[in-house]
């Protein structure tokens, strides 16, 4: 898309995402967006309709975490304030959306009349979304609406995490500076802070015994899963994932070990990264659940930690050395390799032979079946619950094909996660995981699986209720009302729905899914409500004893 010389201020946004990928714009209209709107129609970007805000974010948080930019587009206040639960999370978890919301026009703000959607003061929703994401701006100003649009743009991309642009509705047609170049902002390491630092991680992990691992999600937000690979495959010193980070690396390597979660996951993958005297913990983010629920044992004095906000080795603090500076550099360093080692590998889950076919399905052959049931190009997208933590033991095929909210953990993000999935990457089968409760959220987002021809694979864990908090404390507030799940499709007019109660119904039902294609298929799985992965029985165990 070239740079028209007269760009208007809208024009400008929509060529600067277009430059960096952006090719769908989730959300919904209102008056104060309106005239955004016809200029995205006459773009190359295609604005996707979701039922409800919230759904439009985690669509777009999805869609970024795939393609590297997304964007989500709402009305003044009763749209933004929706995508703030959602624009939340994708800064938690660090993914790079543009929220884009209309406004009140400048002339209009003259006197500071009681206009609809207004809640205290014209700048409510900016503040609150000043506190949501890493840049933030009110394109008021034609002179300097360019530079802010970059600015703002390339803070989302340097920083992986979400920003806020809001566009008065009578300056969008507004031409902005004539004259204005798009901006970059290259950024460079300190070159003398980052010799010493790969030198004192050199010096450490060649004389380390033991030395592994840990990688999390940010080596995916800045691309740098092949970086890690040939690390892995240069020293042979094997690769854990945290849960946010599962699928970071092919989980069929030689030198993956499988999620380390603390107590939580499994126990030989604990003890071997606790029992390591050199652990490298790559983009990794140190949340409760990543280590899981703090019963990690990871002892800085033992650590390279290394994420795009932070470099330490043992206690020292290195500042101005890039994440991806350092990583080049440890693939250009002399490490030793090493004989390759006698390390734990993850179990490949298969459905056990002669199960009882018509016997009632439980959560563990639930997530056997699908693990044999992942394909090269099915994405798992997993809501929080029960679908989170079963799916901590798939056998993904190849890097990055797992999303789940998995530090945030907000409930709702997978059914809208799995459109924006399949958006920005066509070739992609979603296979979403959503429990019952989180399918009541957001659930009819399929709507616009099947308005905009999309094909995710929708597996409801029916448990009836909030199976997560049950273990901790139980009472009627877990329960919900039972809906027919299988039977949205005749609501939705389209799709196939299945009621899934054994292993047997199970088997067809994911069978006829994977041969279904042009529209959604939605599985009803019906389990017990007491039944529990073992990963969420220890992760509630360990909550309890914090209520
Ligand atoms: C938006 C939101 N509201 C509430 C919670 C608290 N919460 C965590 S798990 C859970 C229950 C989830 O129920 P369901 O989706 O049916 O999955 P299950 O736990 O039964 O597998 C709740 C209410 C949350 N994480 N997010
Ligand atoms: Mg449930």
């Amino acid at each position: 898309m070239p740079t028209k010389k007269t760009a208007t201020i809208g024009e400008y946004l929509i060529q600067r995402l277009h430059a960096h990928g952006v090719r769908h714009v989730f959300g919904i209209p209102g008056d104060y967006v309106l005239g955004f709107y016809e200029q995205l129609r006459r773009s190359p970007l295609q604005t996707i309709n979701m039922c409800d805000e919230q759904g439009a974010g985690f669509a777009a948080d999805a869609y970024a975490r795939v393609k590297g930019l997304g964007a989500v587009c709402v009305t003044y206040c009763v749209g933004g304030l929706k995508v703030a639960n959602t624009t939340a999370e994708a800064f938690a978890e660090k993914s790079p959306v543009i929220v884009i919301s209309g406004a009140p026009g400048v002339k209009e703000r003259e006197k500071n009349p009681l206009l609809h959607h207004k809640v205290r003061d014209f700048d409510t929703q900016k503040k609150v979304f000043e506190q949501l994401t890493v840049a933030s701006t009110v394109l008021d100003d034609p002179q300097t609406a360019f530079q802010e649009i970059d600015r703002v743009i390339n803070a989302a991309l340097r920083y992986k995490r979400p920003a806020y642009i809001e566009l008065p509705r009578d300056l969008v047609a507004a031409p902005g500076h004539p004259h204005y170049q798009p901006r970059t902002a290259p950024e460079t390491s300190n070159p003398g802070t980052l010799r010493a630092a790969l030198a004192e991680a050199v010096q450490m992990i060649n004389a380390a015994r033991q030395p592994v691992i840990l990688a999390d999600v940010e080596l995916h937000r800045f691309g740098l899963q092949p970086a890690l690979l040939r690390l892995a495959q240069k020293t042979n010193i094997p690769v854990a994932a945290t849960l946010l980070g599962k699928s970071v690396i092919g989980e069929h390597h030689p030198f993956y070990l499988g999620v380390y979660e603390g107590a939580m996951g499994r126990e030989e993958v604990r003890r071997y990264v606790e029992a390591s005297d050199c652990v490298i913990l790559l983009g990794a983010f140190m949340t409760d659940i990543n280590l899981g629920i703090f019963t990690a044992r990871l002892d800085p004095a033992r650590s390279i930690y290394a994420t795009s906000e932070k470099l330490s080795i043992r206690y020292h603090n290195y500042e101005e050395a890039r994440f991806q500076d350092f990583l080049q550099g440890l693939l250009r360093a002399k490490l030793r390799r090493r004989a390759a080692g006698r390390w734990p590998h993850p179990p490949r889950l298969v459905p056990s032979a002669g199960a009882h076919v018509t016997a009632p399905i439980t959560v563990q052959g639930l997530f056997e079946h699908l693990n044999a049931f992942l394909a090269d190009d099915t994405v798992v997208v997993c809501d929080v619950g029960e679908a989170l933590f079963g799916a901590a033991d798939l056998y993904i095929h190849r890097g990055t094909d797992f999303l789940g909210p998995a530090y945030y953990a907000s409930m709702g993000f997978a059914v809208p996660a799995g459109i924006g999935v399949q958006l920005a990457n066509p070739r992609a089968r979603p296979l979403v995981l959503v429990g019952d409760g989180a399918f009541q959220m957001t659930g009819m987002e399929l709507s616009g699986a099947l308005r905009y021809g999309l094909d995710p694979i929708v597996v409801v864990l029916n448990n009836r209720g909030y199976g997560t908090e049950r273990p901790m404390q139980d009472g009627p507030y877990n329960d919900l009302q039972p809906w027919n799940f299988h039977r949205v499709p005749e609501v939705l007019g389209g799709g196939r729905g299945f009621l899934v109660r054994t292993e047997k119904e199970l088997a067809e039902a994911l069978a006829a899914a994977a041969k279904h294609r042009g529209s959604f298929c939605l599985i009803e799985v019906q389990l017990d409500p007491n039944d529990h992965s073992p990963a969420l029985q220890r992760l509630t165990q360990r909550l309890a004893k914090k209520i």
